[in-house]
């Protein structure tokens, strides 16, 4: 099968992509266990009306080594935790992936299989390189939708099985007004 070249209009306000082949939306109750506090997860989820987190739209074609797609994540928290994906390892070691903001303020949170941490901002304008064997989580740490557009190779494939368990090293809360990078606890408690 041959492909032919095609234009995809994105909008950096909402993340719209046109034409798209698929899309996701993850609100908060699809997200149980992400986050530190629980009790303020139940009631968020119970009687905070089960928030929009983020929502995913690909542009995804057979037979070709790229996808690509948008992903446009809210503003907010439960308890002092800001709002993010849940995050993962690619399937294969081998592919990595790129990050590019178009709107918002936000921390692509990363970690390798050999427990080692690091974090990059996003923001509008900057490209993040994730290497082969990062895992990647984005977090919105801002007030408005945090827009990115994403590119990697479709047989990268998501493993979400090592940071189900307890997450990442590194979590992203809000201190005294500040966005501040901690230890998570479920780490440091053993
Ligand atoms: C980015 C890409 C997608 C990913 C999405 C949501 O848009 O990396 O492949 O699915 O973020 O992240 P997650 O799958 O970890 O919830
Ligand atoms: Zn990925």
């Amino acid at each position: 099968m041959s492909l032919l070249p095609e234009t995809v209009t994105i909008d950096a306000m909402t993340g719209a992509l046109s034409p798209a082949t698929g899309h996701y939306a993850k609100h908060l109750a699809d997200l149980e266990g992400l986050f530190q506090d629980a009790t303020a997860w139940a009631n968020a989820v119970a009687h905070g009306g089960n928030p929009l987190v983020y929502e995913v739209i690909e542009y995804r074609k057979d037979g070709s080594d790229l996808f690509f797609g948008t992903t446009t994540m809210q503003p907010g928290r439960v308890g002092t935790e800001f709002y993010m994906t849940r995050g993962h390892f690619h399937s294969n070691p081998a592919m990595g992936e790129v990050y590019y903001t178009r709107r918002g303020e936000g921390l692509l949170l990363l970690e390798n299989r050999g427990g080692e941490s690091r974090h990059v901002p996003m923001r509008a304008g900057s490209c993040a390189f994730i290497p082969p064997g990062w895992a990647h989580r984005s977090v919105n740490t801002g007030d408005e939708p945090l827009v990115f557009v994403w590119v990697c190779n479709p047989a990268a494939g998501h493993d979400y099985a090592a940071i189900l368990d307890k997450g990442l090293r590194q979590i992203a809360v809000e201190q005294d007004g500040a966005v501040a990078i901690l230890p998570n606890p479920r780490f440091t408690q053993g």
